[in-house]
């Protein structure tokens, strides 16, 4: 198998993990923008590749680790809704960051202003959630955890006020696949 993407995509990131927990033999290949161009149809890290077979979103890369390990990608609805939640805000304040590199702030934006309303209606809502405080996780939690460490290494939003998140990140900085993968570059 070949992972390509980078060392700071949180969607990247949670491969890293179930590759880390799994042991399944895969090489990381650092990608860039122009790769990706060239490489995917959705211009975007992850994507792997595994003989024939071609995965172009980590959604779909999880599930494909998940299965050749014998496990289940999101095994109930309710873990399933609370993936996509999580997913949901994450690919908005990914959206957000992009356009902020290109000067286009939410202040031009009604729609970019609701993105950031989402974020926070969706942090409040996920911080009344119950979250484990140690690993390892389903993917509900990866995501959550890697959309959390990714908007401080952006520094995106800070997220004091919300205790639950606050303590469900600090307990995770001590499970391994978690801290193997800190983002850096
Ligand atoms: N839905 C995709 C989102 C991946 C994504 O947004 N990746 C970012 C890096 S964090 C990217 O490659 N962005 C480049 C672009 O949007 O052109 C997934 O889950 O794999």
């Amino acid at each position: 198998m070949k992972l390509y993407g980078s060392y700071t995509s949180p969607f990247v990131r949670h491969c890293r993990i179930l590759l880390l927990e799994s042991g399944l033999p895969c090489e990381f290949i650092v990608t860039d923008g122009v790769a990706s161009s060239a490489k995917s149809p959705t211009k975007k890290v992850p994507f792997l590749e595994d003989g024939e077979l071609f995965l172009t979103d980590s959604c779909s890369i999880i599930k494909y680790l998940r299965e050749k390990n014998m496990q289940a990608f999101c095994f109930t609805a309710i873990e399933y809704d609370r993936f996509c939640l999580v997913n949901t805000l994450l690919e908005a304040s990914v959206n957000l960051f992009m356009l902020e590199k290109d000067g286009i702030l939410p202040a031009q934006s009604a729609y970019l202003q609701r993105h950031v309303a989402r974020i926070q209606s969706g942090l409040a809502t996920l911080d009344d959630m119950r979250w484990p405080s140690a690993g390892p996780y389903n993917d509900a939690e990866l995501r959550l955890l890697c959309f959390l460490d990714w908007a401080l290494f952006r520094k995106r939003f800070t997220f004091d006020e919300y205790t639950n998140l606050t303590a469900f990140l600090a307990g995770a900085r001590a499970y391994q696949p978690f801290t193997q993968t800190i983002p850096h570059g």
